[in-house]
């Protein structure tokens, strides 16, 4: 099978993908996109990933079309190599829904209010106290949510799948988020569960080989946070 290409960068929604390309034993290829120096800018960049974000995935044979397929937005990049591997995603049915909801609850809730509070809490340049509160206290309760929904099981929807992929690296941010792991038990086991596969292991190594610091500098955050229309 030949290489899949990934445009990524050292971040939770990057992590995803790598976890799942090292999970399903993908071949690969890793583009750094340095989002800290506006490579996710360019126009190279942009003409795969038209929201400047990363991350981004071509693969030159998809299995139902011979030109190549190109896709940005983390949770379609899950979806798609779920189908194209048969892995961690049901074909069909209630099954499949349950773990797609739990995706869409990723990407539309936890993801994105964990994004805000480690931004108003970490990198904006005025500490806002309710701006602060608002993303710590949403975060604390989408992290019952996930505790409650883990109360009965291993991981989200009973077997490990793209739902789990998607939601594992923002938790991985616990502490930064004001989130203590002793308040969710289940999504502590869960969290646990997660870092002990060998996969993850592997995608969280690879990525310190790339970028081995999490700071982001006053350069970076003049890109990362002024960009508009
Ligand atoms: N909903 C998008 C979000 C992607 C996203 O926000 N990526 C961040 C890194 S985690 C990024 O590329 N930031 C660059 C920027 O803000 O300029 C996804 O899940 O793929």
């Amino acid at each position: 099978m030949p290489s899949l290409d990934l445009y990524y960068w050292t971040t939770p929604n990057g992590h995803k993908i790598t976890i799942l390309l090292e999970e399903a034993g993908l071949p690969y290829n890793l583009h750094p996109i340095n989002i800290n120096k506006g490579e996710q800018l360019t126009p190279e960049f942009l003409s795969i990933s038209p929201n400047n974000r990363i991350p981004a995935l071509v693969d030159p044979s998809p299995n139902d079309e011979d030109k190549s397929l190109s896709l940005f937005e983390s949770g379609a990049i899950l979806e798609y190599l779920a189908d194209k591997t048969g892995l961690f995603l049901p074909t069909s049915g209630a099954k499949r829904y349950n773990v797609l909801q739990w995706l869409y609850w990723q990407m539309g809730g936890l993801g994105p209010m964990a994004g805000q509070n480690h931004h108003f809490s970490h990198y904006a340049p005025e500490k806002i106290p309710y701006a602060v509160n608002r993303y710590v206290n949403e975060t604390s309760r989408l992290y019952s949510v996930l505790d409650k929904q883990l109360s009965e099981k291993l991981f989200i929807t009973g077997e490990y799948s793209i739902a789990d992929i998607a939601s594992y690296p923002w938790i991985r941010s616990y502490e930064k988020q004001g989130q203590n792991l002793d308040n969710f038990p289940n999504v502590k086991s869960w969290f646990e569960r997660i870092s002990a596969r060998p996969a993850v292991i592997k995608a969280y190594e690879k990525a310190e080989t790339i970028n081995s610091s999490a700071s982001v500098t006053e350069a970076g955050k003049a890109i990362l946070f002024g960009q508009k229309s």
